[in-house]
């Protein structure tokens, strides 16, 4: 057992007999969604994960230890904090753990601590990647890299058109990182289903991204998945819509001269802003739909397991 971490009881009776477990990030609530919607859209989708039939785990640092599994109260106090929380990625880790602060891991930590944690599987909105003029900014996430050396598979919308999609896919694939579509071809983008980008591969049910974790467990068990999973279809908000107020965002955020992991927030803040309680209903719904799919696959996964199989 790692000595930073702290297993919630009915998450680690669960990994303990073998049943499926699923990782939940913390940055989403603080960092992702304005409160109150956010605490909301956390209950929400642990109760999506349980429907489905499995433990959800929400991950975050508190009081200088990694949490896998959060109480109510705690997903609460993150919740209501937003901002004021700091944002905790690869690098932020042995700072924040050393002073005892407060942190909302992004899908880098949250799957260093699901990994730690003996979590296969985690659902989250979108992965960040490379930032539009990385060739001279240099800003590209830390969850690619993550995802290059940690075996968790995320279960995601694809990534935000804030991004460089196509720079992002890229270096996914430099780095072996299989990205797959459920039931599509065409990386989703968030808030759109269509990217125009092709995928590798697509697979069309939880039991057939099972039987790829499984067979990358024994080809390449130090790696990541990107699980994409397109919003649904009645919650989508076409790319030439969202365009406009994507566009705008980038434009403010150059002007302020904001940089490094403030990046995200601000064009997420600043989108959601723009668009009004669209993109925001829009985003609610994708997480959902990214839980419930991601138990699915955890209970096809988890019965692979399963002695005699
Ligand atoms: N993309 C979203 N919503 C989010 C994030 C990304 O659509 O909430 C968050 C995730 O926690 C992700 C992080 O890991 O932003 C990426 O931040 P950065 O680009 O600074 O690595
Ligand atoms: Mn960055």
């Amino acid at each position: 057992m790692n000595p930073l971490l702290d297993i919630h009881p009915e998450a680690a009776a669960a990994l303990q007999a073998g049943q499926p477990v699923v990782a939940l990030e913390s940055t989403i609530i603080t960092h992702g969604m304005p409160w109150p919607q956010n605490v909301e859209t956390a209950l929400r989708v642990e109760a999506a994960v349980r429907e489905a039939g499995a433990v959800p785990a929400t991950i975050a640092i508190l009081g200088g230890r990694l949490k896998a599994g959060l109480a109510q109260a705690e997903i609460e106090q993150l919740g209501r904090a937003g901002h004021a929380v700091p944002k905790a990625s690869r690098r932020d880790l042995p700072l924040l753990l050393s002073t005892g602060a407060l942190g909302a891991t992004t899908v880098a930590t949250t799957m260093m601590v699901a990994a730690l944690a003996g979590i296969r599987l985690f659902a989250t909105g979108g992965i960040g990647g490379v930032h539009r003029g990385a060739e001279t900014s240099f800003d590209i996430s830390a969850d690619l890299l993550e995802l290059a050396r940690t075996p968790v598979a995320v279960v995601c919308a694809g990534a935000k058109a804030i991004l460089d999609l196509r720079a992002t896919l890229e270096v996914l694939e430099t780095h072996g990182v299989p990205v797959l579509g459920y039931g599509t071809d065409e990386l989703p983008a968030f808030y759109s289903r269509h990217s125009g980008l092709k995928l590798p591969g697509r697979l069309d049910s939880p039991e057939a991204f099972a039987r790829a974790l499984r067979a990358q467990d024994i080809v390449a068990p130090s790696q990541g998945m990107v699980v994409a999973n397109p919003i649904p279809q009645a919650h989508e908000i076409p790319a030439g819509v969202i365009g406009a107020h994507i566009e705008q965002a980038l434009a403010e955020a150059t002007r302020q001269g904001v940089a490094g992991a403030a990046v995200t927030p601000f064009l997420l803040a600043r989108v959601a802003e723009l668009t009004g309680g669209a993109s925001l209903a829009a985003n609610i719904a994708l997480v959902l739909s990214n839980a419930r799919l991601a138990a699915e696959v955890a209970v096809a996964y988890t019965a692979l397991q399963a002695p005699g199989q």
